[in-house]
């Protein structure tokens, strides 16, 4: 008899911002997830600053990346992660890739391919963002990604600047 399929999966996801003391934002993203009954957060990366990739000027960002267990599909996590953006005010009348107090972006969940008009799975552009895939190597090396390949084996971009800050901790920043 075939086992019974997990009801978890293993889903990354992207913390960016650059508005609002970024290092508060990004744990106030952290507790909203922390506090979900739905998912367990099991890893942390460290913090990165960058700057900011896109042509507008704008403040430096920070980003990191969080590991979840989780029982939510995918559509479900993003309607979270959405929720958690709106918790603490993320102005969405600003422009597209402009700046945010906070951005949460689904960066892959299981095995899931996903390729609509609101949700693409896994994220695009992970290989070449060194400020989703350096973090995502702090904390899934061993990841394989469609698209990506292994994540410890991926070339990361000289582009943007990027400074590692803390480790998975946050504590000392
Ligand atoms: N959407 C589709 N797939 C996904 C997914 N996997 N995860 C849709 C999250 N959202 C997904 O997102 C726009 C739409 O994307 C959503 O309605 C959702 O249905 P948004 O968060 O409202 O808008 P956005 O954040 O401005 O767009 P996007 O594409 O997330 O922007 P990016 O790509 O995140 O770029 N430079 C540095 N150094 N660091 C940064 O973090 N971020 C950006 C924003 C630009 N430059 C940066 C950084
Ligand atoms: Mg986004």
């Amino acid at each position: 008899m075939m086992a019974a399929a997990s009801p978890f999966s293993t889903a990354y996801i992207g913390l960016g911002s650059n508005l609002s003391g970024p290092v508060r934002q990004l744990e106030r993203a952290l507790e909203c997830l922390r506090a979900l009954s739905t998912l367990e957060v099991t890893k942390v990366s460290g913090l990165y600053r960058s700057a900011p990739l896109g042509g507008i000027e704008q403040p430096e960002f920070l980003n990191a990346v969080v590991e979840v267990n989780t029982s939510l599909e995918p559509r479900e996590l993003l309607a979270e992660l959405q929720a958690i953006e709106t918790a603490l005010g993320r102005d969405r009348s600003v422009r597209r890739w402009g700046p945010r107090n906070i951005d949460l972006d689904l960066l892959a969940h299981g095995r899931q391919r996903i390729s609509e008009a609101d949700l693409e799975v896994p994220h695009p552009g992970i290989a070449e963002r060194n400020f989703v895939l350096l973090p995502l190597m702090d904390i899934a090396p061993e990841l394989s990604l469609p698209g990506a390949g292994r994540i410890g084996e991926c070339a990361v971009p000289a582009e943007p600047q990027i400074e590692k800050i803390s480790d998975g901790s946050w504590a000392d920043v």
